[in-house]
């Protein structure tokens, strides 16, 4: 093990980066960028033009509306319909699918969170009786989010480690709606998946590096809570899951996984969504509470034209405002029944099943790492406008108390896009699938 000083030593010194951190969402942060755009100067200029894509537009029109009379919301409660514009149930998937099938989507940016891993085994935070916030007796700690939270892990790291145990990579397999998501890749229609989840199954499945973004960190890399010198993240996971703690060399501070915190700043991979976004003719947004941020206001920087399709157990973030925005739709109920009949209705239902019967025999690695392989804005460059100028999201106070990640920068800026058949030929497809 590196415990010398020189790790920290060699460190280059660090442009300066632009910062966003993670944080709680507020209720009222989901002033609608897109739905502004129309009616005058937008952070994208001239690109975000009333769609011009007519044949889109007019199939959008024609998407169906459902006459449910309402739908689960986050908050348990039922939301008042029919839903004059978006779609909430099959019609939506099968709009949506119809124009895959056509070619009309051919840039589509996934937005996923935890529920895309229950079906691994892997429990969310919010799921009521299952989540990890119902079942945190025994992490013993005040309130749930203190798990994330830097100044407690600073005092108390254990409660933390306990959490990592079970989301470390090594013991879970991704699952069916993994392996759609790659097959989106394998088709060549995504454009970047963004991921909150921390358990590494993405990567597992085999969506390579360059069309993934973990933006909440992963167990990839660790380093030191304090000053941020870099650890071997297997000796990490090694000591965390022999309920040791493993010490900084340099400051004899905790070391801890390179997963974001609260106040902590995300990876600047993360700032790909000002270029990706704009550019996205579909956006599917899976598994998500939409309640962290700045992550949760992506699924608003999509063009206003742009079909918005959720496929989770209740309606969230901006599925919960009635009436829907026109192009929106959700699927409510089991993530993985759903993107069954997803994968059904757009004809890849073998496909998936032959990729996931080639990955039974092959084992799961216990990390999963990292090469950098997207090249994100330079240092510096302020692409945080795109979220933060809209005045909703973020308070400035949580950015005034937000710590700087040099470590995070590192594996954001190099390499360049590979081409799709160049990264799923690449791609480490390395884990038998969970079902
Ligand atoms: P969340 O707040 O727990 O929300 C999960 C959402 O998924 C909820 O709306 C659920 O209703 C829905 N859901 C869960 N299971 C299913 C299912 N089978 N079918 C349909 N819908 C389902 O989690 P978020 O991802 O929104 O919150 C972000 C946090 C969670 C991130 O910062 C992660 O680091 C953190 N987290 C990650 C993991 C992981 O990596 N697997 C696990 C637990 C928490």
């Amino acid at each position: 093990m590196n415990r010398s000083r020189s790790s920290c030593d060699k460190k280059a010194p660090q442009p300066p980066v632009t910062r966003l951190t993670r944080s709680f969402s507020s209720q009222t942060r989901h002033s609608d960028p897109a739905e502004l755009q129309d009616s005058g100067p937008s952070p994208y200029g001239k690109q975000r033009k009333k769609q011009t894509d007519s044949a889109l537009a007019q199939d959008l029109s024609q998407m169906s509306v459902s006459g449910q009379d309402g739908v689960p919301t986050s908050k348990g409660k039922m939301s008042k319909g029919p839903q004059p514009s978006g779609s909430r149930s099959q019609g939506g998937l099968a709009s949506v699918s119809r124009l895959l099938k056509l070619g009309r989507c051919k840039n589509v940016v996934v937005v996923a969170g935890a529920g895309i891993s229950t079906a691994s085994g892997i429990p969310d935070f919010r799921t009521p009786g299952t989540g990890l916030y119902a079942n945190l007796e025994k992490y013993n700690i005040p309130y749930p989010e203190a798990i994330f939270n830097i100044d407690y892990f600073s005092n108390d790291p254990q409660p933390f480690f306990s959490l990592a145990k079970v989301l470390y990579p090594g013991g879970h397999r991704p699952n069916y709606i993994h392996y759609f998501i790659r097959m989106l890749h394998h088709k060549g229609l995504l454009l970047r998946m963004y991921t909150q989840n921390i358990d590494g199954l993405e990567k597992v499945c085999g969506i390579p590096d360059a069309k993934l973004v973990e933006a909440h960190g992963s167990f990839a890399t660790a380093s030191c809570h304090l000053c941020y010198t870099t650890y071997p993240a297997e000796e990490a996971k090694v000591a965390i899951i022999n309920d040791n703690v493993p010490i900084c060399t340099f400051c004899a501070a905790t070391v801890k996984p390179d997963v974001v915190f609260f106040g902590e700043d995300l990876p600047q991979k993360y700032f790909l969504h000002s270029q990706d976004f704009p550019k996205a003719d579909l956006l599917i947004i899976m598994g998500t509470s939409l309640q962290i941020e700045p992550f949760a206001s992506l699924v608003n920087t999509v063009r206003s034209t742009v079909p918005r399709l959720l496929l989770n157990r209740c309606a969230v973030g901006p599925f919960e405002k009635v009436p829907l925005r026109r192009g929106d739709h959700m699927e409510l109920g089991d993530l993985k029944v759903t993107v069954r009949r997803f994968a059904e209705m757009l004809g890849w239902s073998d496909e998936i099943k032959e990729l996931m019967r080639s990955q039974e025999t092959v084992s799961i690695p216990t990390l999963v790492s990292s090469s950098p392989s997207v090249s994100g804005p330079t240092p510096g460059q302020n692409t945080s406008n795109s979220l933060m100028s809209r005045g909703a999201s973020q308070p400035l106070g949580r950015m005034e108390t937000s710590r700087s990640r040099p470590g995070a920068q590192r594996a954001a800026n190099s390499g360049s896009e590979e081409t799709d058949s160049e990264t799923d030929s690449k791609s480490t497809a390395s884990s038998s699938p969970s079902d």
